[in-house]
């Protein structure tokens, strides 16, 4: 999905968040906590490049959610 205000992907804003420290743990869906929402994310884009792609191999799958559990219930300090 491209963001129609910056022309960025999401995957693309998702990198430049991790870049300035803002969001760590992998938190997809940016609420600053991986939880559930984090894992539903995965799961509805499975097979699809997404902001939940947290190995940024292309594909959010079984990996991706993997690393969401490992993260699980972290907050993400700004
Ligand atoms: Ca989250
Ligand atoms: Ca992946």
């Amino acid at each position: 999905m491209t963001n129609l205000m910056t022309g960025a992907t999401d995957k693309e804003i998702g990198r430049l968040l991790m870049s300035t420290g803002l969001v760590k743990y992998d938190d997809g869906n940016l609420d600053k906590q991986v939880d559930r929402k984090d894992r539903q994310g995965v799961h509805a884009n499975n097979g699809l490049s997404s902001v939940f792609d947290f190995n940024a191999d292309g594909i959010t799958d079984a990996a991706d959610l993997q690393i969401a559990e490992e993260n699980f219930g972290k907050v993400c300090m700004p």
